[in-house]
């Protein structure tokens, strides 16, 4: 067990980040043994300024055994940007998929909002399958389209901007309940240590993926500048370690 983390941007944020933030590490601690997992110093807690106004991110990281990160990262912009982005990233020894969401809003509406299982070898594991196909189906009114380097998402991905608070309970209810399948599927999965190459390589090319993502970039890039942008994104959002 780990202490929780003292809340402070959290509470400042959009309900609907701030609700989902604390279920994501109500779960982590339901379910998997958490240790603490070290940030290079600086990038635990970063301010910066875009456009004249303060970006705030707030990382937390933790590792399991079945884990070598787990990564629940909260930002604001000003007061018009709040962003909840959280992704798995599971030991080579274990081929499970990827868990990513990200949650983006401002001026009190949440714009984007994406859950997705993601796969690192050709298709998922069985198990996940036959538990994602189990979940009652959930329609939502307003699904957005993919951007052209989404092809690393799987078919239970689900990508959309909730129309009302009612929706953004059911999408926080979707995660949570692909969090508690990932988690049991993880915990269900033996250690394998002759696929860890293949592993890796399936985390490289999610990694290598979402590193295209200019919007990400964007953000980053007018607060803290190119170089240190890039420095984040290969290095504490989608770091590709070596075996
Ligand atoms: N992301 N997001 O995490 N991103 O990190 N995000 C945006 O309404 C940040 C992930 C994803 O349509 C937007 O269009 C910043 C993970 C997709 O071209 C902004 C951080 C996933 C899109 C940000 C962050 C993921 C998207 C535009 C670091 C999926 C749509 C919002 C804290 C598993 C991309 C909008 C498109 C959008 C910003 C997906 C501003 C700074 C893990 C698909």
């Amino acid at each position: 067990m780990v202490a929780p983390t003292p809340v402070s941007l959290r509470d400042q944020q959009h309900p609907m980040i701030r609700t989902l933030a604390d279920r994501i590490e109500t779960t982590w601690q339901q379910y998997l043994d958490l240790s603490p997992y070290h940030l290079p110093e600086d990038l635990g807690y970063i301010e910066g300024r875009l456009e004249g106004e303060r970006l705030t991110i707030e990382n937390q990281c933790y590792q399991t055994p079945q884990f070598r990160k787990l990564h629940l990262e909260l930002a604001r912009v000003g007061k018009n940007l709040d962003i909840l982005h959280c992704v798995m990233f599971p030991r080579p020894e274990y081929s499970l998929p990827m868990f990513g969401c990200d949650l983006v809003g401002g001026r009190g509406q949440i714009s984007a909002a994406i859950i997705d299982l993601s796969p690192v070898a050709a298709t998922l594991p069985a198990g996940y399958i036959a538990a994602l196909e189990a979940l009652p189906a959930q329609p939502f009114a307003e699904e957005r389209d993919l951007p052209g380097w989404g092809t690393i998402f799987s078919p239970y991905c689900r990508f959309i901007r909730p129309s009302s608070p009612e929706e953004e309970g059911l999408f926080v209810d979707l995660i949570v309940n692909y969090l508690t399948l990932h988690c049991q599927q993880a915990l269900a999965t033996p250690a394998i240590l002759a696929q860890r190459a293949q592993v890796m390589a399936g985390q490289r090319h999610y990694c290598e993926q979402q590193q295209q993502n200019d919007k990400t970039r964007r953000v980053l890039e007018k607060a803290f500048g190119a170089a240190w942008a890039e420095r984040y994104m290969t290095t504490v959002l989608f770091d590709l370690p070596e075996l």
